[in-house]
């Protein structure tokens, strides 16, 4: 079934079935590719090529590079559903998401043809007569790109559109989890390569491997930007590595995603937020809603909703109408496992978090989203599983709400249900969330791509996809230009 799909984006069979490495789909275990995984030797090839394309599409102009992920987006356009169908066969994940993963790709697409356009710099006024100043930005450099399982094409299209429209080559190292999905992008964007006609070759790479191989493509001085996403365990390797070359970096990773509930909120707008953020995709995104302080007020009416909402979630294949697939694979159950167990030493009160299906699936990991009380946050809750639990907590006090919120050591996504204005604008204000997301009656996840998206603390700091993100791909210069027949001196100096 594979082959129909992979065929229509462009990827010979030969890319997925004759190699030693095995990929099985999530949904039930089978071998779905076998793939050949890249050797040292091999990385270090590609690197080279990409400089030498480096130093061809830096000087193409910007809006003639956004041509070329117009284009893209036009491939994308006509592949979603193939591609979508493959990003549930790799990740998991359910059809509508797996469809709004690629629309993601698609969106990010636009949005770089836009900034092509809009590489804008400064005007600055200079103290020094005769004199102008300007700020330019100028291509950085091969782009390194390391992916996660879970936004398996998401996250390359992100970097990618930026990275080609700011005049950088993209190596690609995608999960060995997801490796397939990454052939049949890096297939479609050579269709667009094609439509486009004269542009270097090998400005898109992809690199298969392992963490030796995403280790070669960190600690390469050719590499000008690695932007990893991934846990936090990878982040604190992958940054002292690259900082130590003063190589640039852009990190997305862990989350510890929160929802206020306050007293005024509209319980049934809250309902469906927590239901999406905290149970789509399940449980396996950055942005999944992973603790909900609820207002003591409001516990009993919104905690019975939400278990029998979670009771009824259908759970099973993916392209089956169902609204939770499975987990990545076993090693993601067994992480499930011991966070719940250490939630239930904790005093936590479980509901839910078992595996279904095994019978059907003996070789999947599906499981029911779980739901755990606690009095208190506590270092179970501060700790990011990344699977389908929500840790409800309840307060008293909008002020202690936030500090909780605010109390762990991720900062990705975080969100406020309220129809208090003040508790609102708080929420959103220098004293409110500390998350690089922070949003009112809207759920952690799912965000568009016109903003940045990132996070603080241990979520790295990065800023990627929309707003100004094009900056992190290219490199700024100040310039003075004299055009008087003095040399005046800044500062005012008198020198000889
Ligand atoms: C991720 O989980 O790595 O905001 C990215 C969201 C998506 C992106 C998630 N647009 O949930």
């Amino acid at each position: 079934m594979i082959k129909q799909y992979m065929s229509a984006m462009g990827v010979q069979e030969e890319q997925y079935q004759n190699g030693d490495f095995e990929i099985n789909t999530p949904i039930d275990g089978t071998v779905i590719g076998k793939i050949t995984l890249d050797s040292i030797a091999e990385v270090n090839t590609k690197i080279q090529n990409a400089k030498t394309a480096f130093q061809a599409w830096r000087t193409v102009p910007a809006p003639k590079r956004g041509e070329l992920i117009r284009l893209l987006g036009e491939v994308l356009r006509e592949h979603k559903e193939d591609l979508g169908f493959l990003v549930s066969l790799e990740a998991g994940k359910i059809k509508e998401e797996g469809l709004g993963e690629v629309q993601e790709m698609i969106d990010i697409c636009d949005f770089a043809v836009g900034v092509s356009r809009q590489l804008y710099g400064l005007t600055i006024a200079s103290e020094r007569p005769g004199h102008h100043m300007r700020e330019t930005w100028h291509p950085l450099g091969v782009i390194g790109v390391i992916s996660a399982f879970n936004f398996p094409v998401a996250v390359w299209a992100w970097n990618t559109a930026l990275a080609i429209v700011c005049g950088n080559p993209v190596i690609w190292k995608p999960s060995e989890k997801a490796p397939l999905v990454a052939l049949a992008c890096q297939a479609m964007f050579e269709k667009a390569l094609a439509k486009f006609g004269d542009a270097p070759s090998h400005l898109s790479q992809v690199l298969l491997g392992k963490t030796d191989v995403g280790n070669a493509l960190v600690e390469s001085k050719d590499i000008a930007l690695v932007s990893a996403t991934g846990s936090t365990r990878m982040g604190k390797t992958v940054g002292p590595k690259v900082a130590e070359r003063f190589g640039k970096c852009l990190l997305e990773l862990g989350g510890n995603n929160a929802m206020i509930l306050a007293p005024t909120a509209d319980l049934d707008l809250a309902l469906r937020g927590i239901l999406f953020s905290a149970v789509g995709t399940a449980g396996q995104r950055c942005t999944t809603l992973r603790r909900l302080f609820v207002h003591e007020t409001v516990k009993d009416d919104i905690l019975p909703r939400v278990k029998a909402a979670y009771s009824t979630v259908s759970i099973g294949h993916p392209l089956e109408g169902n609204l939770v697939g499975p987990l990545i694979d076993k090693d993601s159950f067994e992480n499930m496992q011991e966070a719940l167990e250490k939630a239930r030493s904790a005093g936590g009160k479980v509901t839910g978090g078992e595996r279904v299906l095994s019978d059907k699936y003996p070789n999947a990991y599906y499981v029911t989203p779980a739901i755990v009380e606690f009095d208190e946050q506590n270092d179970v809750v501060r700790t990011e599983t990344f699977a389908p639990i929500l840790y409800v907590m309840t307060y008293k006090k909008f002020d202690d709400a936030l500090e909780m919120q605010n109390d762990v050591p991720q900062g990705l996504s975080s969100c406020v249900f309220t129809n208090d204005l003040r508790e609102a604008e708080i929420f959103l204000s220098d004293r409110g969330s500390d998350c690089g997301i922070a949003n009112v009656n809207i759920g952690t996840s799912g965000a568009e791509i016109g903003g940045a998206f990132g996070g603080e603390k241990e979520t790295g700091g990065g800023r990627e996809s929309g707003s100004d993100a094009w900056k992190n791909y290219m490199r700024r210069q100040t310039n003075t230009v004299n055009y008087s027949t003095e040399l005046p001196l800044a500062q005012g100096i008198n020198f000889g």
